[in-house]
């Protein structure tokens, strides 16, 4: 709760979470839903929490920035020849490094599906997120490609591929936090 408060502090909204607080709820559940970007002090641990969600269509995502620096980066291969792992009618995003303790970089989601993202300087050590937006499909529902099917697509690294939660868990709960 502490934490919640002080990172709207940081936006300008924490007066109007803490004077209309039921008002304040129902507004975050139809529209902006918030993943943290962490991270221990060392920095040999890293996340996205929570690491799957499930959304409308519609709804805004915003990655706050709580410690480290990281990217929310789509599975695209616009973005540095990643393997496409959003729906085909979906636009790609890329936030660049954030590095300011409470920066926040957002994204509305309309196309329905499964959507995988990944930060840029921690994929290799499996920091990646999966957001499913209404019903699960599209190419984030397949199963990883072997980077042999495509020499322009870089491999899903090993340590993010088992990362990911399971469509039928995200589908199941909701929202999986990081354990
Ligand atoms: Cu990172």
């Amino acid at each position: 709760m502490i934490t919640r408060r002080t990172c709207l502090g940081a936006g300008g909204a924490a007066l109007a979470g803490l004077a209309f607080p039921a008002l304040f709820r129902k507004g975050r559940a139809a529209g902006i839903v918030e993943i943290r970007m962490g991270s221990d002090p060392t920095g040999a641990k890293v996340w996205f929490d929570p690491i799957g969600l499930r959304i409308e269509p519609g709804q805004t995502v915003r990655w706050v920035l709580d410690a480290n620096v990281h990217t929310s980066t789509a599975y695209h291969p616009a973005n540095d020849g990643h393997p496409l792992r959003i729906p085909e009618a979906a636009e790609p995003w890329d936030s660049g490094y954030l590095i300011d303790p409470g920066t926040h970089f957002d994204v509305t989601l309309t196309v329905e599906g499964v959507y995988d993202y990944f930060c840029a300087p921690h994929e290799e050590g499996g920091m990646v997120g999966r957001i499913i937006v209404g019903k699960p499909g599209g190419p984030g529902a397949r199963p990883f490609d072997d980077p042999e099917d495509d020499p322009n697509w870089k491999p899903v690294p090993a340590a993010a591929r088992a990362t990911f939660p399971s469509i039928e868990t995200i589908m199941k709960m909701g929202v999986v936090r990081v354990s």
